[in-house]
């Protein structure tokens, strides 16, 4: 095992043990739902998001189980956008993190469920937090809220990824899917990293820099995910693969071929570990995952 997987697998076992706790199964056919919801949260993530969140906190001085409530609901959001994602009407996807998806292993109906489900409880479970000062948990309920909505948020980049055309000018199209993966996969990961700050209570200027690493390791973690969907092995990546050329994804893999976009990739990475150096703390960790995220096989 490398240094960054042995570190995620230690942290996995200690944050899956307290998201053990958050499902309490209700008595009755509504039981079901929780079933579901269980499954869909706890079959195998890397729980990049949660360890963001954590150790970004962690910088200033906030230990990790502080900041588990906050880790599990941003999971609890990110398991949900999963569920939607792998439905017939958008990914139809049959497999994710190697297991049959919820749709599959349940019914249509009770995924959607699923998925409404835990996004309401990502902001009952948030909003319940008492660990964490009331002023502070209404910051982070409306960065999340942000990250995740239809106002240049999650569901605007999936909105984009399923509808967005290209227009045949490189210019444009560019853009187009910058601002696509930025809204899809790089809010929730901004918002790890800016939760982390907020829960720290940083300075302004030190939690700007961790936006800026975000969005740079975002962006990332977008083109390893793109990479991994033309040239990953199926049974590690734990999803169906070469769907984006299927289904004529707007992705720079697509555009620039993978070769440029690796380069990109690696250049963010740079980038990311640069803005690292404006932070006194012990920042190894961010350094580990930057690099992680465009070396994973999964
Ligand atoms: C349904 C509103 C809505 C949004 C869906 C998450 C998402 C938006 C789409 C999934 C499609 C996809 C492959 C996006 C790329 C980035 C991404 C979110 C990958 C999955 O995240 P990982 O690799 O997953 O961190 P694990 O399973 O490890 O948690």
């Amino acid at each position: 095992m490398s240094e960054i997987t042995e570190i995620l697998h230690t942290f996995n076992k200690q944050f899956n043990a307290y998201l053990e706790t958050c499902f309490p199964l209700p008595e009755g056919a509504e039981k079901r739902v929780v079933e579901a919801m269980h499954y869909a949260v706890m079959n195998g993530g890397k729980r990049l998001r949660p360890f963001l969140l954590c150790e970004c906190a962690s910088l200033f001085n906030v230990p990790y189980d502080v900041s588990f409530p906050a880790a599990a609901s941003l999971e609890m959001l990110h398991s949900y956008s999963l569920v939607h994602d792998d439905l017939p009407a958008m990914d139809n996807d049959d497999l994710r993190r190697g297991k049959p998806t919820c749709h599959k292993q349940f019914d249509e109906a009770t995924a959607i469920l699923v998925g409404d489900g835990l996004l309401t409880y990502a902001f009952d479970f948030l909003a319940k937090a008492q660990n964490i000062r009331p002023e502070i948990r209404l910051a982070l309920l409306q960065l999340l809220s942000d990250a995740a909505g239809a106002f240049g948020g999650m569901v605007a980049g999936q909105t984009l990824d399923l509808y967005a055309t290209p227009s045949g000018n490189s210019v444009d199209d560019e853009k187009i899917i910058a601002r696509l993966e930025e809204m899809k996969t790089g809010r929730l990961l901004r918002y790890a990293c800016e939760a982390g700050a907020v829960l720290g209570q940083a300075p302004l200027d030190l939690r700007y820099h961790l936006v800026a690493y975000s969005r740079k390791i975002g962006q990332a973690f977008q083109i390893a995910d793109d990479i991994l969907d033309r040239k990953g092995n199926q049974e590690i990546v734990g999803k169906t693969l070469h769907k984006d050329e299927s289904q004529h994804k707007f992705t720079y893999v697509a555009y620039y071929g993978v070769e440029s976009a690796q380069m990109l990739a690696h250049k963010l990475v740079q980038e990311a570990e640069a803005e690292l150096d404006f932070l006194a703390g012990k920042t190894e960790n961010l350094h580990l995952i930057a690099q992680y995220i465009i070396k994973r096989n999964r």
